[in-house]
């Protein structure tokens, strides 16, 4: 979270800086203690926007914290967040497709069920950076959509969810849920996509924070193994294209390319159901260590970084809504504590698209876009 991401909440925020200021001088860029009273104004404000460098991670962890139990906006339920975009959709952006149009819609909506039945204190978190809410957006022309949610609750500090719909050509679901920094946990990580309605792509993990299973909280392998062995079609493996394997995802990932649309409901939803049960219930069966805080935070900003250094779906964004907006977007709203490459390149990449034909599972399998520039160059 950045300096910016507070403006929505800019007279609490403002108030519990100054105070916070006063204990440690050394807070922000130097503003003398007592300075004018004008450094409240929303022109300083908003001028904070892009003066002052980041927050550190545990004060602007303490600072959500605190915010979240003063109630400053009229609260919105988590049903109202999501039918201010008319959510769940029925039928696509696309007036061309026909059948199954939302193909994903039913992951949307049990995990909203679920977290309402299940999570405690869940709240609304808005979508914002100060300057632009991204909480949808659209390219009427290339009929295609994006809605997205952000929540917190007592078990985890960030939820966050995507619908992305452009029709047949492309239909994503996508949820990250960071745990409570108290519990040093791995990221439960959901990407499943269909690509003119002929290639399917799918991940959900447990994604490590650590390099080593051993250096979370509790081991958590074991209870994913029983799940995924029930599901053959999920047992693929990733191409090094984007990502590291070795790195922030775990032995148990489920991964699957295929081309049988049969596989989402009969396989993919109760595996990815499993999933986010068995994810709630390591959460509430972890004690949390609140002297843990600081270095899980630093871990889950990590794992930021590395996400949004190489996800594959800024180049899709870009396409669709402007370069600008898809690199805001993915440091602001899907990796929120990522820090930025200093002078990195705009993104610039077409997404292609361009599906190869399934692959064996077991193996490394190349990915859709094959052959497309690398978007981001990884920083040093
Ligand atoms: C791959 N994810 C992809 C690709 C796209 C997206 C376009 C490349 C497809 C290809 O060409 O093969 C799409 N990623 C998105 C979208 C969002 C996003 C739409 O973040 C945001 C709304 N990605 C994640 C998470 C996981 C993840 C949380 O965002 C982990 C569960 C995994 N996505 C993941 C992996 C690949 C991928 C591992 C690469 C697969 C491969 O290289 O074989």
């Amino acid at each position: 979270m950045k300096p910016q991401h507070l403006l929505l909440l800019a007279p609490v925020a403002c108030a519990y800086t100054l105070q916070h200021q006063q204990r440690h001088p050394t807070f922000t860029t130097g503003t003398p203690i007592n300075a004018p009273r004008q450094s409240l104004s929303s022109a300083n404000l908003l001028r904070m926007d892009t003066e002052v460098p980041s927050l550190d991670t545990v004060t602007t962890y303490n600072l959500e914290k605190t915010l979240k139990n003063i109630r400053l906006h009229k609260e919105i339920s988590l049903r109202q967040a999501e039918a201010q975009h008319g959510m769940p959709w029925k039928s696509s952006i696309d007036p061309k497709v026909k059948d199954e149009e939302l193909l994903y819609m039913p992951f949307w909506e049990w995990q909203m069920q679920f977290m309402e039945e299940n999570f405690t204190n869940l709240k609304v978190v808005p979508c914002h950076n100060g300057k632009t809410d991204f909480s949808y957006n659209a390219n009427e022309k290339m009929k295609a959509r994006i809605v997205n949610l952000c929540a917190t609750s007592d078990e985890y500090r960030k939820i966050r969810m995507t619908y992305y719909d452009a029709g047949d050509n492309t239909q994503v679901f996508n949820a990250v849920l960071y745990p409570d920094a108290a519990l040093n946990l791995p990221v439960l990580g959901v990407d499943i996509l269909c690509f003119n309605r002929k290639k399917y792509l799918a991940i959900v993990d447990f994604q490590p924070i650590h390099d080593n299973e051993e250096d979370h909280a509790a081991p958590y392998e074991h209870l994913l193994k029983p799940i995924k062995e029930k599901y053959d079609s999920l047992k693929g493996r990733m191409s090094s294209k984007f990502y590291d394997e070795t790195q922030h995802f775990s032995q148990q990932m489920l991964f699957a390319r295929f081309d049988d649309e049969e596989i989402v409901s009969r396989e993919l939803f109760p595996a990815f159901q499993s999933y986010v049960k068995t994810h709630l219930d390591l959460v509430r069966s972890t004690e949390r260590r609140p002297e843990d805080v600081t270095f899980v935070l630093e871990c889950q900003k990590d794992y930021d970084t590395y996400s949004a250094d190489r996800d594959p779906a800024t180049g899709l964004f870009a396409a669709m809504f402007g370069a600008e907006w898809a690199d805001d977007f993915v440091h602001d709203f899907l990796f929120s504590m990522s820090e930025r490459t200093e002078g990195g390149p705009p993104p610039s990449m077409p997404f292609t698209g361009g599906p190869p034909p399934g692959a064996a599972a077991g193996q490394p399998q190349p990915p859709l876009s094959a052959g497309a520039p690398q978007m981001h160059s990884h920083k040093p």
